[in-house]
């Protein structure tokens, strides 16, 4: 098992490392003439300020994407308390609970356990068309995997639960019945050991080469490839073993879905079950994000969204003609977007629509927001989303 460890880790450096020189050149766009210039949409809400300072969330516009990789200053930010400032020297992280013996490991105990890269983007799990989609980036990560701080601790054999508490607090309202508690509490989330166990978890400490910004969760944040952006616990101060579930507000009430699935679709319909789910994986979900001009010529480009399983297609449609496949761009990895791009032939002076849609390898094809109707809660909302943009 050790052995067989060593040997996949090893891999994956070398893979980092591959995919490193590849990112070097980057994905740029195909050569622009001078006169390349963005088609305008017309869907953008009048007041759309995605990076004003004063708001709570910054989103990145995603009509400047220009590469694989969203700088460090743009890359969103949201967080529902405080943005700690913390100092690095005296920072420590506390393993607690179900270990071998309680401990707390400085960042330079975290950075001499290993240093993996991987290039992963995410996006909040309230991200939608009404946000211009602008909750999402994506960027190379570094960290100390998690497995091999938990082995190197290691941890009691009936641990099965793995929490993420942070160091920003904030009131909460916790609801027992027909009772209301306002409690000040630390952010929180969990997954499950097996999950934890798994190569992906990073303790990250570096986004695309440099530490993390302090609104990114310096010095340490989780980040979990694939998953929505509330996993990626950002301040992280304490990692807690237990073998009970965690049942903290951003893990089992605040952040969940609600779909009506069975019977005639009907609400009131006795068949309906109601399918409460936490938010996890992300669900497949393309974005038409730019058009631009060249020579004549329109390009479309977008990206996509998902738990890393391989993608089978990417479809554009323009004003309901047929779906035309587009190109996924050589640089996309098993965790970042993935950037595609559509050659728009023909397009005649005017308002015209465009949507976007992914397929995965095991059959999921991105909903429509009409078959997503039965979804209550408006997270995970990963509907087509149709575009308006104004050609000259
Ligand atoms: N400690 C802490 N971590 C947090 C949050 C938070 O409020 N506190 N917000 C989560 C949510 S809801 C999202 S979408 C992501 C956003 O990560 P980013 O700011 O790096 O884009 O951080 C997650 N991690
Ligand atoms: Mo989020």
């Amino acid at each position: 098992m050790p052995l067989q460890i060593t040997r996949r880790e090893t891999f994956k450096r070398s893979f980092a490392a591959v995919g490193l020189a590849a990112l070097a050149k980057e994905w740029s766009m195909p050569a622009f003439a001078q006169d390349a210039s963005d088609v305008p949409f017309t869907d953008i809400p009048a007041n759309f300020n995605p990076a004003n300072p004063q708001a709570a969330v910054r989103m990145l516009d995603i009509r400047k994407i220009d590469g694989l990789i969203t700088p460090k200053d743009s890359f969103f930010a949201m967080q529902h308390n405080n943005k700690p400032e913390i100092d690095a020297a005296a920072y420590r992280l506390k393993l607690t609970g179900m270990v071998n013996k309680e401990t707390e490991l400085s960042l330079a105990d975290l950075k001499k356990m290993g240093a993996s890269d991987v290039v992963a983007g995410y996006e909040c799990s309230g991200n939608s068309p009404r946000a211009v989609e602008g909750m999402s980036s994506n960027g190379r990560w570094t960290g100390v995997p998690l497995n091999t701080v938990l082995k190197q601790i290691g941890v009691h054999p009936d641990a099965r639960e793995v929490v993420f508490f942070a160091t920003d607090r904030g009131m909460t309202d916790v609801v027992f019945r027909q009772q209301t508690f306002k409690l000040e509490q630390q952010f929180g989330r969990s997954i499950t050991l097996e999950n934890a166990m798994k190569p992906d978890p990073l303790l990250a400490y570096a986004l695309n080469g440099d530490p993390l910004n302090r609104e990114q969760g310096f010095p340490v944040r989780l980040l979990m490839p694939g998953w929505y952006g509330v996993c990626n616990v950002k301040w992280l101060s304490e990692i807690h073993l237990q073998e009970d579930r965690y049942l903290g507000n951003y893990q089992a009430r605040w952040y969940r879905s609600v779909v009506g699935v069975g019977g005639t679709g009907e609400d009131a319909d006795p068949q309906t079950q109601w399918v409460e789910t936490e938010i996890t994986r992300m669900h497949l979900k393309s974005v038409i994000a730019r058009v631009r001009k060249n020579a004549g010529a329109l390009q479309v480009l977008g990206f996509v969204l998902n738990d890393g399983t391989p993608l089978k297609s990417v479809e554009v449609q323009i004003d309901n003609g047929p779906w035309q496949p587009a190109t996924l761009d050589p640089s996309n990895t098993k965790y970042s977007w993935k950037l595609f791009t559509y050659q728009w032939q023909g397009a005649s002076p005017g308002e015209h629509t465009l949507v976007s849609r992914a397929t995965d390898a095991n059959g999921n094809i991105q909903p429509t927001a009409a078959e997503l109707k039965r979804k209550k809660t408006f997270l995970q909302d990963n509907s087509q989303f149709p575009r308006k943009v104004m050609v000259a």
